[in-house]
């Protein structure tokens, strides 16, 4: 195993502390291949069980991974399309597809004797690190984006025991505190330009092969900070260069409008920043993704794309994907659905399709609750029930 830069090539010792390159460029990790197993049979499906693609030795685990891959049988007629499925992350420990990478992190973070965790967050990550932390007995820092994190995420992140400390700003702020912060004050930074973090998203690829027996047409996902796009790809890539699959997805990634620099990177050619990035879905309201490089090569290399949609459609989808499936996910896991359905004249009816949603719909109750009005109490008796119905 080795540490190697995606601009330059330049190689690192894994047993250093290192997030990106001396020329500034994100690092990956390159497993040794020649090592990993066939485990592939459809059973058992947990995060671990594809431990030879791991590169850590320790193991704090909660019982990541093994998510449903539920097939859309009502969305896919109304759609008419073959084959859709979602592969729902929000059934993961914390509710979110981050401790996929939150596993192998914090294992990272404790061979490389560190005992204090940092990370910036929308929401997810806070969580989840936190919650990994503590299975690990280590220290935690998260910094959020004052006013801008779903009240489940923030909760979850304090009963964890994470030091949870809000800024006055949004998510690329508070990442480039703690990029400072790693540097200065000895802590491991845990957000997703640390290259293990990916190493554990990557399973997600493996998963749905498992699930699937076969490799989906398309597979479509949320893009915030631009990692899982990165690490799902990476997955993919390895399956295929093992040879244990025979044909590669393309990569499908959805931004909200008002978040949306790779979407517009993709359509225009140039890669810009966001200044003020605003959407209802916090949890991807990011407007400089730190793994941008990665992304559009994974998009360029898969012949996939990237689109955006609007709050009004993140919104509709996620109703509709409750709705017509009992899938409950928060806004931003309902972009996939939103850009699928926004997509949908550019797939062909026989493709089989994997929407991942990546986090729990019951971290942000507010914004369904928002948008909804009881209706008065009524007295307790079956006369006035009559009368409601
Ligand atoms: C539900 O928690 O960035 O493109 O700080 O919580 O890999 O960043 C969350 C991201 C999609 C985007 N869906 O994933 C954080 C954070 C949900 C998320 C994304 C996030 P990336």
């Amino acid at each position: 195993m080795i540490l190697k830069c995606i601009e330059c090539g330049k190689e690192y010792d894994p047993k250093e502390v290192r997030y990106k390159c001396e020329c500034g460029g994100l690092l990956e990790v390159l497993v040794d291949l020649d090592k990993v197993e066939n485990v592939f049979d459809g059973k058992n499906i947990t995060l671990w069980k594809y431990e030879s693609f791991i590169p850590v030795e320790k193991r704090v685990s909660l019982n990541e991974g093994g998510t449903p891959l539920y097939r859309l049988e009502n969305l896919q007629k109304e759609l008419k399309m073959k084959e859709l499925y979602v592969k729902n992350e929000g059934a993961n420990p914390t509710g979110s597809f981050k401790d996929r990478g939150m596993t192998v992190g914090v294992s990272k973070a404790l061979e490389l004797g560190m005992d204090k965790v940092i990370c910036a967050s929308t929401g997810n990550t806070s969580a989840s690190l936190a919650a990994y932390s503590a299975k690990a007995g280590i220290k935690s820092y998260v910094l959020v984006p004052s006013g801008k994190i779903a009240l489940g995420k923030l909760a979850q992140a304090i009963v964890y025991g994470a030091k949870v400390v809000p800024i006055r700003g949004n998510f690329d702020d508070a990442l480039r505190v703690v990029v400072e912060a790693s540097k200065e004050l000895g802590v491991y930074m845990l957000n997703s330009i640390n290259p293990f973090r990916l190493e554990g998203q990557k399973t997600i690829a493996f998963e749905i092969f498992d699930q699937l027996g076969f490799v989906p047409d398309k597979v479509i996902l949320p893009v915030g900070n631009a990692g899982n796009i990165s690490a799902i790809w990476k997955g993919f890539k390895e399956l295929y260069e093992v040879g244990f699959i025979d044909k590669l997805p393309q990569m499908i990634g959805i931004q909200a409008e008002g978040a949306s620099p790779l979407a517009k990177a993709f359509k225009e050619g140039t890669f810009k920043p966001f200044e003020k990035p605003e959407t209802v879905a916090t949890a991807i309201r990011i407007g400089n993704p730190a793994n941008w490089k990665k992304a559009l090569k994974a998009v360029e290399e898969s012949k996939g794309l990237l689109e955006s949609v609007s709050d009004k459609e993140i919104l509709n989808a996620q109703k509709l994907l409750a709705s017509k499936e009992g899938i409950f996910v928060e806004p931003a896991s309902a972009s996939s659905l939103a850009g699928l359905i926004k997509l949908r004249d550019k797939i062909e009816d026989d493709e089989s399709v994997v929407l991942i949603t990546t986090g729990h719909g019951l971290k942000d109750p507010n914004i369904i609750l928002e948008n909804f009005r009881l209706p008065e109490p009524i007295e307790p008796s079956l006369e006035a029930f009559k009368e409601v119905l």
